[in-house]
């Protein structure tokens, strides 16, 4: 078996997003032959699929934007603060040129086998058009949010007019204009979509089981002058994002120096726990809504966390004028912070309009899709488009699709029906020479995600090297070593309001039928999951068996 010239493949890399990309890159800087495969036409992963109307990065892309060139740091043009995804995506293609990593792509290619050969210790990967390649190395960058989730309505299939998912927008776009549209599922890609579609649409009802906390965007046209002090001051920018736990320097452009004759500006309060509920208030005024996910306090401590939750739904009661949407849109039952951030632009302006209405599922839940649309425990609605902003099947829902077999012909979604287990995010027991870029068990979605998807390239990267100098035949992880590091990740996950008994999220989860619960990213941080990294290098490769 081998690729179309008869050779054996040094790596193989399994998706072409923000990690396969810079994977490629890595690489082919340290000379190896390699493939990659890519399902869409197009480079991007996650920034190729959600191109629903709104979609764009929910941090500041200075932050969010690879650090491992600084010529591309230069030349490169942000025009939004926080950039929407045709900006991304550009910028994603510019890097595929820039770097000459298209001749590595088979794209509209999807993996469907990975097998490993215990005799010839190579990979042996089978693609959707019958082709079959083989490697040493095997690197899955299929990204933490790539798998849809569709729900399982009764008679899904009955509604006649056009049904899409923000996740597989289409790429030429959707004219929804003058169109009845309904919207299933108010999470991040809802909360960004819902106010787009309604200045186009002629109605749009959003179908919302879970109201959310969502805080607006601060999004603005980058000002040439605070790009051009970013690029003088990146090298500063990413010591910074280094050295914090969530790989995010919170850059505010030139550090100005303390004028001595003007007051110092205020700052909000670190805990609420520690200002009156009029003090509380005040600084809601003085510094905005966004204020109450700054305390630190409601991280950890239950009662500081339900007094930003009641001042919150006091907020949007004084924001909504209709005290039904208000309620309607009051998320309860469930702490701040225990889903990702989500974070907005005009969501609940957008409720303010005549054309938009919301339908609140815990109320009337649906009981099923018909010719004409949804039918819930209370009424019939009736539209043209029917868009899912369900949310993914997250972490390991595409890892589990795979046919990935290791030694003994063990299958990975077996070894992981009660939960992913892996060493540092990195490996798993059984599976030698096989990597995943921001696998479960690593900070991934808990952080600024490329800052961590570009240490994990350079991790493994410098691993692939360190056993072709040494002759290292295959490294995996020891068994007591991968237990110990579950059981690490379950403990720092515990005491958070991500892991609340009342949380459900794609964290850990829940969000999908018959999925086990637990909390799959490792929430120590980056900077302290950096050091780990490097010291179970420093260290041998403490944790992992290494065979010659
Ligand atoms: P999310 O955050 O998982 O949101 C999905 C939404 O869809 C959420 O409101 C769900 O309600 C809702 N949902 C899911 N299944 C159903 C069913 N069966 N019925 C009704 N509503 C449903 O996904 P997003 O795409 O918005 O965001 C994912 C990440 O992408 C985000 O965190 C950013 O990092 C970017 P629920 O909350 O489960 O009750």
């Amino acid at each position: 078996m081998s690729d179309s010239q008869g050779k054996v493949l040094d790596a193989i890399v399994v998706g072409t997003g923000m990690a396969g990309l810079y994977m490629i890159k890595r690489l082919n800087d340290q000379g190896l032959n390699i493939q990659a495969f890519e399902a869409g036409s197009g480079v991007g992963g996650a920034w190729f699929w959600n191109r629903y109307p709104g979609c764009r990065a929910d941090l500041p892309i200075i932050e969010y934007s690879y650090s491992f060139s600084k010529e591309l740091e230069q030349d490169w043009n942000w025009t939004e603060v926080m950039a929407g995804q045709p900006e991304i995506e550009r910028y994603l293609n510019h890097v595929a040129d820039r770097f000459d990593l298209r001749k590595d792509i088979k794209f509209d290619t999807k993996v469907t086998d990975c097998l490993y050969d215990e005799k010839s210790n190579l990979w042996t990967v089978k693609t959707n058009k019958g082709e079959t390649y083989t490697a040493t190395y095997c690197i899955l960058a299929t990204g933490c949010l790539n798998e849809p989730n569709y729900p399982d309505f009764k008679n899904a299939d009955a509604f006649k007019g056009d049904v899409y998912h923000t996740a597989q927008w289409p790429r030429n776009g959707v004219d929804l204009s003058g169109k009845r549209v309904a919207i299933v599922g108010c999470g991040s890609s809802g909360v960004q979509a819902i106010p787009q579609i309604a200045k186009q649409a002629k109605q749009l009802i959003a179908f919302q089981r879970s109201p959310v906390y969502t805080f607006p965007a601060r999004n603005a046209p980058m000002k040439p002058e605070f790009l051009a002090q970013a690029k003088k001051d990146y090298a500063e920018i990413r010591e910074r994002q280094r050295n914090n736990e969530m790989g995010i320097a919170n850059y505010n452009g030139p550090k100005k120096e303390a004028d001595p004759s003007k007051p110092a500006k205020p700052k909000p309060s670190k805990k609420i726990m520690d200002i009156t509920p009029e003090q509380r208030k005040q600084e809601i005024k003085d510094f905005g809504i966004n204020v109450l996910s700054q305390y630190v306090d409601t991280y950890f401590n239950r009662e500081a966390n339900e007094i930003a939750c009641e001042l919150y739904r006091e907020y949007l009661r004084e924001t909504l004028e209709d005290p039904q949407k208000a309620d309607a849109l009051s998320p309860k039952n469930y702490p701040l912070h225990c889903k990702r951030p989500v974070i907005d632009t005009e969501y609940y302006a957008a409720f303010q309009r005549d054309n938009v209405s919301i339908v609140d599922l815990r109320a009337t839940p649906v009981e099923e899709v018909t010719a004409k649309g949804l039918r819930t425990t209370q009424a019939e609605y009736e539209f043209d488009v029917l868009i899912y902003a369900t949310g993914f099947d997250a972490m390991t829902g595409t890892i589990k699709r795979l046919n990935i077999r290791g030694r003994n012909n063990q299958l990975l979604a077996d070894k992981w029906k009660d939960g992913p287990r892996m060493y540092m995010g990195l490996q798993s027991v059984g599976f030698p020479n096989f990597f995943t870029v921001t696998g479960p068990g690593s900070p991934s979605v808990v952080s600024n995600v490329l800052h961590s998807i570009e240490q994990h390239v350079e991790w493994i990267d410098a691993c692939i090297a360190y056993l072709r100098e040494n002759h290292i035949k295959t490294i995996e992880p020891k068994i007591e070593a991968e237990d110990a590091w579950v059981e690490h990740v379950n403990k720092a996950a515990e005491g958070s309001m991500m892991t609340a008994p009342t949380c459900n999220s794609w964290y850990l989860g829940t969000n999908i039928e018959g999925k086990p619960r637990g909390f799959m990213p490792y929430l120590a941080g980056t900077k302290t999951y950096r050091q780990e990294c490097e010291e179970v290098v420093a260290k041998g490769y403490e944790g992992f068996s290494l065979a010659s």
